[in-house]
């Protein structure tokens, strides 16, 4: 992964046309309404312009609805403009350039899709994803979004815990990992074709990482089904660890013994590691991780150690060294 471009951040639009809000009110669903009713996500994933080809005009639908942030977890900083989280993304199957995830959006097929569970479970699990998301009441999260290469968002995600879905596989007590694989699909996604990364892309957690009520697997964003660009149908967000950990496109979760290998620290071991936790104090080789570009400010802010989640995740690594399991 390289520096930001920071020109990348000039695109971030203002706030939508205030006449558009209506519209937008009757066609957008109501998170915390939705939440437990099952058929919800149906709804949203159905809904037309939502597609999950992500062909309609973004400019012109710009938000699904206004997330309140009203749950213990949610950040009141403010949220980032939907365009530029579904224009400014890192989804290397979908090419490199940050506009590229959005542009070749329709490369990456949504539907059918099936995720499978499995390793050190008691009950594999293997499950289309319009059946998976009626399992759960979905819920709004807004969380702050760090990438390892100094940019962030605040992104309202739509989803369930990933542990209401580890506990329904059941885990046996031999399972200390949890290793998440990507879409594997050469034919389709252009960046398959190059070698940038050994494909499929694939992520780990420690059990316990993974079991943390703020780990997220989101379904959508920001109301609105997730687009492809964000990592349709099935993305894990980990809120506290660098952008790359929040595999995107998930079809396979194996719970496993050892710590499973992850994409980039096995592309550059010494620049990204399994833990990957946001932490101003620890640079990375080529740049300092001090400071970051919030998109849409104009100024860099400080990092937060955790990403500013230390309170509810600091105790998950006492007595670890942050530097060496960086
Ligand atoms: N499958 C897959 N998941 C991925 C990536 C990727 O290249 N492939 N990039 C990661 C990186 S580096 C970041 S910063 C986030 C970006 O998420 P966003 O585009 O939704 O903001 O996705 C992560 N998940
Ligand atoms: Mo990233």
């Amino acid at each position: 992964m390289s520096e930001p471009d920071m020109s990348d951040s000039e695109k971030t639009p203002g706030t939508p046309d205030p006449s558009r809000r209506d519209f937008l009110k009757n066609t957008a669903l109501f998170g915390a309404t939705v939440a437990g009713l099952g058929g919800g996500l149906e709804l949203l994933t159905r809904r037309p312009g939502a597609n999950a080809e992500g062909t309609e005009d973004l400019g012109e639908l710009a938000q699904g609805r206004v997330i309140q942030p009203v749950g213990p977890f949610d950040t009141k900083e403010k949220v980032t403009a939907y365009r530029a989280m579904t224009t400014h993304n890192n989804f290397y199957e979908l090419g490199l350039g940050k506009g590229d995830p959005a542009r070749h959006a329709a490369a990456l097929h949504t539907r059918p899709w099936t995720l499978r569970i499995d390793g050190e479970v008691r009950k594999p699990i293997t499950v289309d994803i319009d059946t998976l998301q009626s399992w759960f009441p979905l819920e709004d999260r807004i969380y702050r979004m760090r990438c390892v290469e100094g940019w962030s968002m605040v992104m309202p995600w739509f989803g369930f815990p990933l542990a209401a879905l580890l506990r329904r596989a059941d885990p046996t007590g031999q399972a200390k990992y949890v290793q998440f694989t990507a879409v594997s699909d050469p034919k389709n996604l252009p960046g398959q074709r190059s070698r940038v990364l050994d494909w499929p892309y694939t992520e780990g957690l420690r059990l316990d990482e993974a079991l943390h009520p703020l780990t997220f697997m989101a379904v959508g964003l920001q109301g609105r089904a997730l687009l492809p660009q964000n990592g349709a149908p099935l993305r894990l967000v980990v809120p506290w660890k660098y952008g790359f950990k929040g595999i995107k496109a998930i079809t396979h979760i194996t719970l496993t013994r050892t710590q499973p290998p992850t994409s980039w620290s096995l592309a550059a071991p010494g620049e990204y590691g399994f833990y990957a936790n946001v932490n101003p104090d620890v640079p990375h080789p080529r740049w300092s991780q001090a400071t970051e570009q919030r998109i849409g400010e104009s100024r860099r802010r400080p990092t937060l150690l955790f990403n500013g989640y230390a309170e509810q995740v600091a105790g998950l690594y006492k007595g670890m060294d942050l530097r060496r399991h960086f």
